[in-house]
């Protein structure tokens, strides 16, 4: 058998002719990005873009430094250091043709946990141009209901205190912008790639927040130089899973501890709004716009909602990926119930955009059979996730007298779901959530009282004070409280 190679800068030769590898000068590579939060999706989407970029025209001042900020990001630092930052890009199509990439455009990795000071001197340097952010729905520190920053999180109270010692985002972005500021170096972007409607304008409207509690005049400077581009990001990126692993070692005898594993389709649409330059990223195909709002929420509340509609449902049904959910046609004709009389509705039409088309295409991409991606990963912080993709859809359809039924049932079972932590079957689910203690004590407050769950205002806002909603999520409840199959119920509706 071959012996197997680690995958570094050094081996990289070794690996040409077999895999598509960088062909544009690493070494040269300059740090103009600086991006906070490198998981899945950052490797498949932005630094994707970067490395075609880089492909196309060396574009070597666009090099991508990634920052983890949480004990939870050492991990893939310490691989991606030992690989040089170097990891395989699995793209996996439904006919099961897979498109490998050796993907080069990160070039360094720092902890903020480890040396907040090189993070902020990194971010501070003239070399850095934007500061990306995927730190996901949960990290931007706003209330969910009211919008409001969270002044309570011990972490800000402390940066707060003490801005020299930085932990959060928020920390992190003030004490850089502040040392550019006195070094006399022209601001950087924030360019959120978050899953949010309106990101630019929420990391805009959180950071000041912050630096007018911390400094008033570097918040005017803040306000006056940096840009916040709104956008649009989307790619399916499924957890990484030990079968891609064994598959790059069996296939090509190479070990790389993390690739990444994503879909064929790609979208990125940004607003033309940067501080201080940016990459002509749209020679790879990406869109700027003037306004991206339009296609933030039609992205949030037909894509994102679709999946947790599915996620949900599939995962107190007992189904394990969003393509088994696909494969079972009440899911399929529930989804598109759900986009249509629903999510449709509320959405502004966009120019030039078919929404039929773009629906069947979410329905073909959920449906690829080789994402496999988890119900586990879709429910995963759902606290975080409902009320931005979901809930705004509901509220919206109750002012205009329009269809709730699909979306409630969807808050039923998710109060099942929090409540029970098996599904229908008596399988153990596997949760994720920040905030699963009080979805659960308030879940199980459910049988003495009906509206319990839905009474938690950050999250529902004032749903629970409806008497439309609250009569239709009281018989669903009551259904699957029953012993009711979900299945059944959804099958009720169609
Ligand atoms: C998913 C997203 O977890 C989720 O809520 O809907 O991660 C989704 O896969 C991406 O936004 C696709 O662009």
């Amino acid at each position: 058998m071959e012996p197997v190679v680690p995958l570094n800068e050094q081996n990289i030769e070794h690996f040409k002719d077999r895999l598509s590898t960088p062909t544009y000068s690493r070494e040269q590579s300059k740090t103009g990005m600086v991006h906070i939060g490198v998981g899945g999706f950052h490797r498949a989407h932005q630094a994707y873009y970067t490395h075609l970029l880089q492909e196309k025209d060396g574009a070597s001042e666009w090099g991508i430094c990634g920052i983890g900020l949480r004990e939870g990001d050492r991990k893939m630092h310490d691989i991606l250091k030992k690989q040089d930052c170097l990891y395989t890009l699995i793209e996996k199509h439904p006919d099961g043709k897979i498109a490998l990439r050796i993907i080069g455009s990160i070039t360094d990795f720092l902890l903020g946990v480890d040396d907040a000071q090189a993070v902020v001197n990194r971010m501070a340097d003239a070399a850095t141009k934007i500061v990306s952010l995927t730190i996901t729905e949960g990290g931007y520190n706003f209330n969910p209901s009211t919008g409001a920053f969270d002044f309570e999180n011990p972490d800000i109270q402390h940066e707060l205190k003490h801005p020299d010692d930085p932990r959060t985002v928020y920390g992190f972005l003030t004490a850089a912008l502040k040392k550019r500021r006195d070094d006399g170096i022209p601001a950087f972007t924030v360019m959120s790639c978050d899953n949010i409607e309106h990101n630019g304008d929420i990391a805009r409207k959180m950071l000041l927040a912050f630096a007018m509690e911390q400094d008033k005049s570097l918040a005017s400077w803040i306000e006056e130089e940096v840009c916040f581009p709104n956008s649009m990001v989307d790619r399916i990126t499924p957890v990484t899973t030990p079968s891609d692993i064994a598959y790059l070692r069996d296939t090509y005898a190479m070990e790389d501890e993390w690739p990444v594993t994503c879909e064929p389709f790609i979208q990125w649409v940004i607003e033309d709004d940067f501080s201080n330059g940016r990459p002509e990223f749209e020679k790879v195909g990406v869109q700027f716009v003037p306004d991206v709002k339009p296609y933030e929420k039609m992205k949030l509340r037909l894509l994102n909602a679709g999946h947790s509609v599915l996620g949900i449902l599939g995962a107190i049904h007992g189904h394990p990926t969003i393509n088994a959910c696909m494969e079972d046609a009440t899911f399929v004709t529930f989804l598109r119930a759900f986009m249509d009389k629903e999510a449709s509705p509320v959405l502004n039409v966009l120019e030039g955009i078919d929404l039929n088309s773009y629906k069947n295409s979410l329905e073909e991409r959920f449906a690829n059979p080789n994402i496999k991606d988890s119900v586990c990963r879709i429910c995963s912080e759902s606290s975080a996730k409902l009320p931005k993709f979901l809930i705004p859809t509901i509220q919206e359809n109750l002012s205009d007298e329009g269809s709730i039924q699909y979306g409630t049932l969807v808050i039923a079972a998710w109060c099942y779901y929090s409540d029970k932590e098996v599904d229908q079957n008596g399988q153990p689910l596997e949760i994720i959530d920040v905030m699963q203690g009080e979805l659960h004590e308030a879940a199980r407050e459910t049988e003495n009282n009906r509206l319990a769950f839905v009474k938690q205002e950050t999250l529902f806002g004032a749903l629970a004070e409806n008497e439309r909603f609250t009569a239709t999520y009281n018989t669903m409840l009551q259904a699957l409280y029953a012993g009711n199959q979900v299945k059944k119920l959804m099958q009720g509706l169609l």
